[in-house]
């Protein structure tokens, strides 16, 4: 197939820019300090006694939590300021120095003395022209993420052109690989390194004489993945999100596209599966990023690629594509199990060329996107940074995200890092109908990753309901739905038998709710024409996030023609090793 859109990338342009200041930003972390102040009229305290009561009162506040307090000495304010013989988390810091102030009338505040560290601002010249980076929204919020992690340790695939070996991007490149085929006869995407796969994964430029709006090299993959992985704290260019991590470059488009045969044996091969005449990756990638995309259904190939290389552990994070329209229509941003991502402006609200619909996961910026570029206009002459907008330039800010996360926490499951990457996402300042469930936040999703821990969280009741309204709704719970479901599984009093057949009715109920109907209409029992065959589909594919295997599709759907047993067959996949498998060891 060829893909004549796609590249999901618009308009650029060559820049020339002066270094401004570097910003500075302050992060919260762990104490082993707290601080408390008393009123300036506290008469108790203005007799010894009365002194040596009130720090009695910390002193026995700090052992109920197994802590040993002593007083340091009088800060700038007036106030005390005590040490605990070791860290607090913020929380724990938080819950003692309100049981202080809670103790004590005379206590005018009591609060942790949380320690500040400078955040990495890193001090690349073009930095300041990053603002999709920056705190302040829509920016991802990196420097928040960058005190805990830069993404060490993490392999992140760029399927994509190939790369250019930029400057301020080639320390962090590993060789990859180049997928894109050479026919013997005629075909519509050419591989314009004069041979076919090959381990030089170079981008040779992919100008394209037959299509007049993709005449000139669109240095995409370099771009791309310097949004990922751009050498950062160098003194030179831009920064990255996961600067720490390796970049894999995947060269699947050529000239003028690239066959989807092609580009899921990229995204098989990232994830560590083998290919035929190809040697293995001896790095697999746990996130794969695929800036790139056509119109149509999923297809076949690209389900079956994308379900194998997230069994192998990778995310798999697609641009949702620039048709301005439902991204049900754009593959491989349909394809179940991927991170579709929107592209907002610098407003926050939706880009006027972005797709959307209830198939996005997620937003991120994608307009004016500083990156690493090259000067020619067919072959590559020399290195430098450009800006350019789409959905291709959405994606990899999650995909950078993901790496973080993944980082903080190696053990994190392929849906952990998807249903953490949700739920820790931002609302949005402006109107982004239809851009999923939020505004990617790299700190919130990072801090969320390290809270995760290595548990399977599953099991744990209002992850479990959050998550089917994200599987199912594909939205964040209202307070009041939450409140409900909650309430039901709460009422179990942690009854095994009662909370497994209370997770079972409200999966059940949300599947075949008139919300669930609205986003998938062939769920509707009125009026579809094979009602059983539809649930046998949307629970494959909302619970499993795949299609169904031929043997287990026939398998259910001839059950259900045979018992109409929907909870039957929704009980064996709430508490399938496969289900469970999304989120962390089965
Ligand atoms: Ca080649
Ligand atoms: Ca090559
Ligand atoms: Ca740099």
């Amino acid at each position: 197939m060829t893909m004549h859109s796609s590249i999901h990338s618009r308009a650029r342009g060559l820049v020339a820019l002066l270094a401004l200041s570097p910003l500075i930003a302050f992060g919260a972390s762990d104490t082993d300090r707290i601080i408390v102040r008393y009123r300036d009229q506290a008469a108790a305290r203005k007799t010894t006694a009365g002194a040596r009561v009130a720090s009695r009162r910390v002193t026995d506040a700090a052992h109920q939590r197994g802590l040993n307090a002593s007083p340091l000495r009088t800060d700038g304010r007036g106030a005390q300021v005590w040490a605990v013989d070791r860290k607090m988390t913020y929380e724990e810091a938080l819950a003692l120095t309100k049981q202080i102030a809670a103790a004590d009338p005379e206590v005018e505040y009591a609060e942790p003395d949380l320690i500040m560290r400078p955040t990495l601002v890193p001090n690349d010249p073009y930095y300041p022209f990053q603002p999709d980076l920056h705190p302040i929204t829509p920016g991802i919020n990196a420097p928040a993420a960058w005190d805990r992690t830069s993404g060490t340790g993490v392999v992140v695939a760029v399927a994509d052109t190939g790369y250019r070996p930029h400057a301020d991007l080639a320390a962090n490149l590993l060789g990859g690989y180049d997928f894109v085929s050479l026919w013997p006869f005629g075909a519509s995407v050419f591989p314009n390194d004069g041979d076919g796969r090959d381990s030089d994964a170079r981008d040779p430029g992919d100008w394209c004489v037959s299509d007049p709006n993709h005449q000139t090299s669109s240095w995409h993959g370099t771009h791309v993945a310097g949004t990922i992985g751009a050498v950062t704290n160098n003194g030179v260019g831009v920064a990255g999100i996961a600067h720490g991590a390796r970049i894999l470059p995947v060269r699947v488009l050529g000239m003028c596209g690239g066959y989807s045969s092609d580009i899921a044996d990229g995204i098989s091969w990232a994830a560590g599966l083998p290919i035929s005449g190809v040697p293995n990756n001896v790095t697999p990638a746990r996130v794969i990023n695929l800036s790139l995309g056509g119109p149509g259904s999923c297809l076949y190939t690209y389900a079956n690629a994308i379900s194998a290389a997230r069994s192998k552990g990778a995310v798999v994070v697609v641009s949702a594509g620039n048709s301005n329209g439902d991204a049900a229509n754009a593959m491989p941003a349909n394809c179940p199990g991927v991170v579709a991502v929107a592209s907002v402006n610098a407003s926050g609200t939706r880009s006027s060329f972005s797709n959307y619909g209830p198939t996005v996961a997620l937003a991120a910026p994608g307009e004016t996107i500083l990156s690493t570029y090259n000067t020619g206009t067919t072959t590559p002459v020399g290195d430098a940074y450009a800006y350019s907008s789409g959905t291709s330039m959405s994606a990899p800010h999650v995909a950078g995200v993901a790496a973080l996360m993944l980082s903080a926490n190696p053990s994190l499951a392929v849906d952990a890092v998807t249903s953490l990457l949700r739920s820790s996402s931002r609302a949005f300042p402006g109107d982004c109908t239809g851009c999923g469930i939020g505004l990617v936040d790299a700190g919130a999703a990072v801090n969320a990753a390290i809270a995760y821990g290595a548990a399977n969280r599953i099991d744990e009741s209002t992850f479990f309901v959050q998550q089917l309204y994200f599987d199912v709704l594909r939205r964040k719970p209202d307070s009041g739905g939450l409140a409900f479901y909650m309430g039901l599984l709460n009422a179990c009093n942690g009854n095994p038998a009662c909370l497994a057949s209370t997770r079972v009715n409200i999966a059940l109920g949300l599947f075949q709710s008139q919300e669930s109907q609205a986003l998938y209409p062939d769920l509707n029992p009125a009026t579809s024409p094979n009602y059983n065959d539809a649930f046998v589909t949307r629970i494959y594919q909302c619970f499993l996030q795949r299609n169904f295997d031929p043997d287990g599709g026939v398998t259910w759907y001839s059950y259900l023609n045979g018992t109409n047993d929907y909870a039957g067959v929704m009980t064996a996949f709430i508490t399938s090793p496969e289900y469970r498998k999304r989120f962390g060891n089965p």
